[in-house]
């Protein structure tokens, strides 16, 4: 029987109207006394050993890391602050007059381990509305970059620049109290979140139709909402219901992922949350992650190509035997931790299996039949050591019914939704007063005298 989420035991309503901000702080005394207390009583208990495996094959298993904003069972998927997907899906507030959970929540419940009220989510929307503008600065740089760069370029560069008004890094120059550091941090969290849909919104109108106008913030929406606003899509209220949903439940997914390890990693530095966020956003952009979006339709628009019209368990399997023995990955399956099919690919599957229109569509079709087969097929190659379905498997293929077909930018949108783990980390590690991160390294000829001598 699991344990009750703890994020219900929170939960109350005289606390309804409560800040973000303060709600943070009321909770911060608590976990840097659970912190001290653990350093006290266990810094030298040992949890976990460290094999020669673990060094050389990318610190797989390696249990190295403090991040207190949800945890990944490799059977059961993840969970923040103790809630399932299904539970989120259930507890967390929608947008006005919508169904599923949204950013704004999702980032309450990251942050604070509390499910926030309605009023306190409109309260949240409505604060990244006045945030919400991009500085001058970043319209110019952004438009003056060629359209043929990556869009993953573009937005790690214009997160970047965004650090020009970073109140954690002016703070520090003026000499800032370590007590005070989470903040100016979440000041520039809050920021940087803000202007994220500017941003990657103006991207791609750069990119695949220059020159259009773009519309401003509407003041009622939710972040999501004026995201795909921006985006031209605004009228399209199941492209915004779903993007509302992939943005808020591909928001956190533990620590030890490349995006969000890069961004503790060089927040640990004390480099403000744009700098931290930008070079997780590089992370992201690597076909074994975030990219994995762009590919995962890029091979399905191919097989598609191939297979034509005759839509077969066989020719998928086909296929499928071609990329593998091709060198390959099949993309989209597969997990660095998952050993079973990804509740997030469940929750998407769920929210197509309730549109009439997505379950006709011939892309989603096709999604669906390849995770009928592939899983055999995958164990039949016998390399891979999850052969279900990841989040990825689906996602693109939904924008692209939609008519958000330019998938080089499907990892952008991931790029927004990571913001919200990342951040809470980012904030939370200067709260708890986390440490400069230096795991020791070591050289082939180190590894193997140890490991003789052992
Ligand atoms: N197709 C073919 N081979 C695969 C495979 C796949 N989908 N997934 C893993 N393998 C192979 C690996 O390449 C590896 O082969 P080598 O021993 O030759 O190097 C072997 O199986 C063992 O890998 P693993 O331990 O099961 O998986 P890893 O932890 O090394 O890698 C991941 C995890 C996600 C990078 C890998 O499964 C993969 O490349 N999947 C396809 C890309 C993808 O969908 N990425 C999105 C991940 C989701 C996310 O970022 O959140």
């Amino acid at each position: 029987m699991p344990a009750r989420p703890i994020a219900a035991r929170f939960s109350s309503r005289s606390l309804s109207t409560q800040s973000l901000k303060d709600a943070i702080k009321e909770t911060i005394p608590a976990k840097q006394e659970q912190l001290k207390r653990i350093k006290a009583q266990h810094a030298g208990t040992t949890i976990g050993e460290v094999k020669v495996e673990n060094v050389i094959g990318g610190m797989r298993g390696l249990k190295a890391m403090l991040w207190d904003s949800s945890v990944l069972d490799p059977e059961e998927g993840i969970r923040f602050h103790g809630l399932s997907i299904p539970d989120c899906q259930k507890q967390l507030p929608a947008a006005p007059g919508g169904k599923e959970m949204i950013a704004e929540s999702m980032l309450w419940l990251l942050l604070t381990g509390k499910v926030p009220s309605e009023a306190q989510t409109r309260a949240l929307s409505r604060d990244f509305v006045e945030r919400g503008t991009l500085p001058a600065h970043v319209e110019k740089l952004i438009d003056s970059l060629p359209a043929t760069l990556h869009p993953m370029t573009q937005l790690g560069m214009g997160v970047a620049a965004l650090n020009h008004d970073s109140l954690f890094q002016a703070s520090y120059e003026k000499g800032i109290k370590k007590s005070e550091y989470w903040e100016a941090t979440l000041e520039d969290c809050l920021n940087l979140i803000s202007r994220l849909p500017a941003l990657a919104a103006r991207i791609y109108r750069n990119v695949y139709n220059p020159g259009k106008p773009m519309e401003s913030l509407d003041k009622d929406l939710d972040l999501v909402g004026n995201y795909v606003r921006l985006l031209g899509f605004g009228d399209n209220q199941s492209l915004t219901e779903y993007l509302r949903l992939y943005i808020a439940l591909h928001g956190d997914h533990e620590g030890g992922n490349a995006s969000a390890h890069t961004a503790h990693l060089v927040g640990s530095t004390l480099s403000d949350p744009y700098l931290s966020y930008s070079a997780a956003l590089f992370a992201l952009a690597g076909p074994l992650h975030g990219l994995a979006n762009q590919e995962v339709l890029r091979w399905q628009m191919a097989m598609q190509k191939e297979i034509g019209s005759d839509v077969t368990h066989d020719r998928i399997k086909e296929y499928l035997w071609k990329t593998l023995k091709s060198g390959q990955v099949v993309p989209g399956y597969g997990h660095g931790v998952l050993r079973n099919p990804d509740p997030r690919f469940i929750a998407l599957q769920e929210f197509c299996d309730s549109k009439p229109e997505l379950q006709d569509s011939p892309i989603i079709q096709l999604v669906k039949k390849t995770y009928e087969v592939a899983p055999g097929v995958l164990k039949e190659h016998g390399k891979t050591k999850n052969p279900y379905p990841n989040v990825d498997a689906t996602s693109g293929c939904v924008l692209y019914h939609y008519g958000l077909t330019q998938f080089k930018y499907y990892t952008v949108i991931f790029g927004v939704s990571r913001a919200l783990g990342c951040i809470t980390q980012l904030v939370w590690a200067r709260a708890l007063g986390l440490p400069l991160e230096r795991p020791k390294s070591l050289s082939l000829d180190a590894i193997e005298k140890l490991a003789k001598s052992t």
